[in-house]
């Protein structure tokens, strides 16, 4: 198939997702088009199977805010027709599938092109339940030939706050040769040199991680006198908030902010147990990433996370903001290296038995196929 993906290309989970899936699809022989404004960061490299198509933005001094949807759109319907493409599937509703579906309507008398959302969470829970962005979203999703969502939860949010649920549950995925524990005692040294354990949090820093609630965290598991760092690992708005938190709490020579960095599994394989304490997760790709890697999750029972995180078995879950039983949680895991491990194994055993590529990206070709072989039935109108 010649498949075109649309992606954030600097921001998120999503964008990882959508890359990770073109790379995937061309190891199988398909040809990948990414068409979006930038080239998205976990795209390395390009070749004859994975090709990268910019979205040229022409300025002009009456638009005041450059209408990049119909520049997408008008690259995605320019893509199709040069590369013969089979579909365009999009990732993150908001504009993408507006813009797909633009384009897929301009090119209606030269040939079929089927459109593919995959709802990711905020395009739903925040942005696309906002009541300005409502109406639109709804009209993108509905008006989509096949839709997809990352997690059962989400098919739901999105059947409640749309009243639309012709969705198909692909979950996200992890290559488990590639998200696998590979311990560095140099990092493991650099970020606990004195011996000490270590939790981590992996994110984007933004209000929704909850970020300040892992330096509540290492402080309380402190006070329990286990002697444990914290690994931040991201950047985003709430950084500065959490390291000035760490500093109130007098923990700040315990926490480490490290920035973006590309190699997660490094920083995965490093620690001992991940926390997630967000407000709001569809998925927690984050989560996922540390069950393969071997690393028990404590992490808030919400959303899309008690699907990926399983309560006392592959990790600890708890309400929203209850930094108390996450940190007894996380003292609990971090004094008993036994325990510890054993949940770790039963991690990797969850993670890779059921989100490993090999299962998931063949649900996508086979949905890729069935909404093809749909929209070849239908008149032509
Ligand atoms: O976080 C967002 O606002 C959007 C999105 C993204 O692009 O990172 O995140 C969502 O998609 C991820 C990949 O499917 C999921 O793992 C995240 O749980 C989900 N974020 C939220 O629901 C907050």
């Amino acid at each position: 198939m010649n498949i075109g993906i649309t992606v954030y290309p600097t921001y998120g989970g999503s964008g990882i997702v959508g890359s990770e899936l073109g790379k995937e699809l061309a190891q199988r022989g398909h040809t990948v088009h990414f068409i979006s404004s930038s080239l998205p960061t976990r795209l390395t490299q390009l070749n004859e199977r994975v090709r990268f198509h910019e979205v040229e933005m022409m300025s002009y001094p009456l638009f005041e805010h450059q209408p990049y949807t119909l520049a997408l759109a008008t690259k995605m319907a320019d893509v199709a027709q040069s590369e013969n493409l089979d579909l365009l599937h999009v990732h993150y509703a908001i504009p993408h599938s507006i813009s797909a579906i633009l384009a897929r309507e301009s090119l209606k008398p030269h040939r079929t092109l089927p459109v593919i959302t995959t709802l990711h969470g905020t395009d739903i829970t925040l942005v696309g339940a906002d009541r300005s962005y409502l109406p639109i979203t709804r009209y993108g999703i509905a008006q989509s030939d096949g839709v997809t969502a990352v997690s059962n939860y989400l098919k739901r949010a999105t059947a409640e706050t749309f009243q639309f649920d012709h969705i198909a549950v692909i979950p996200n995925f992890i290559c488990s040769s590639d998200y696998k524990r590979r311990p560095s005692s140099e990092l493991r040294a650099e970020l606990a040199p004195g011996g000490e354990r270590l939790l981590v949090h992996v994110s984007n820093f933004r209000p929704v991680k909850r970020p300040v609630d892992c330096v509540e965290i290492l402080a309380r598991v402190r006070r329990h006198g286990v002697n444990a760092r914290l690994a931040m690992v991201g950047d985003g708005a709430e950084r500065a908030r959490a390291e000035h938190r760490a500093l109130c709490l007098g923990v700040e020579r315990h926490c480490v902010f490290v920035g973006k960095q590309p190699r997660i599994v490094d920083y995965l394989s490093a620690s001992d147990v991940l926390l997630l304490p967000s407000e709001q997760e569809s998925f927690g790709l984050a989560a996922l990433e540390a069950l393969a890697c071997e690393v028990p999750v404590i992490a808030s029972r919400v959303g899309g996370i008690p699907e990926v995180v399983d309560d006392g078995v592959t990790g600890c879950l708890s309400e929203v903001g209850d930094i108390e039983k996450m940190s007894a949680d996380a003292v609990r895991l971090l004094s008993d290296e036994d325990a510890r491990r054993e949940m770790g194994r039963r991690a990797r055993e969850s993670a890779v038995s059921r989100y490993s590529t090999d299962l998931v990206i063949p649900q996508y070709i086979e949905f890729y196929e069935r909404v093809i072989a749909a929209s070849k039935e239908q008149p032509e109108g």
